[in-house]
């Protein structure tokens, strides 16, 4: 016979989930007036395996928009290519530069 005093056990429904999706981060090409234009496409398709006409194309939008997003990705790759491209340039001589951002 229950009492007032019994609890009532309900099984529980909030659900955790199993696996946290890890945040995407963008990586960032910026324009500037030194590099050649050649030189960007080149760094593009050598260190984010980007064919010709992508390369073109995304290095043509941040000449002419200040920025333009290479690709989206986990975090430390996203990080390990911009040091990688941004390298690129310095050995060259530009001061060409990508940074990186999480994605909203
Ligand atoms: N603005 C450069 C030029 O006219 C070319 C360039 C494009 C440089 C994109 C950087 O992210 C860049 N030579």
């Amino acid at each position: 016979m229950p009492t007032k005093d019994d609890t009532i056990l309900l099984p529980r429904t909030k659900t955790k989930p199993k696996h946290e999706r890890p945040k995407l981060y963008k990586v960032i090409l910026v324009n500037d007036d030194y590099t050649p234009r050649e030189f960007v496409v080149m760094v593009l398709k050598a260190v984010f395996r980007m064919p010709e006409e992508t390369s073109y194309r995304v290095m043509l939008t941040a000449h002419r928009m200040g920025t333009a997003v290479v690709v989206v990705c986990a975090r430390d790759i996203a990080e390990t290519k911009a040091k990688e491209a941004v390298d690129l340039a310095k050995e060259a001589g530009y001061p060409l530069m990508f940074t990186t951002e999480p994605e909203d």
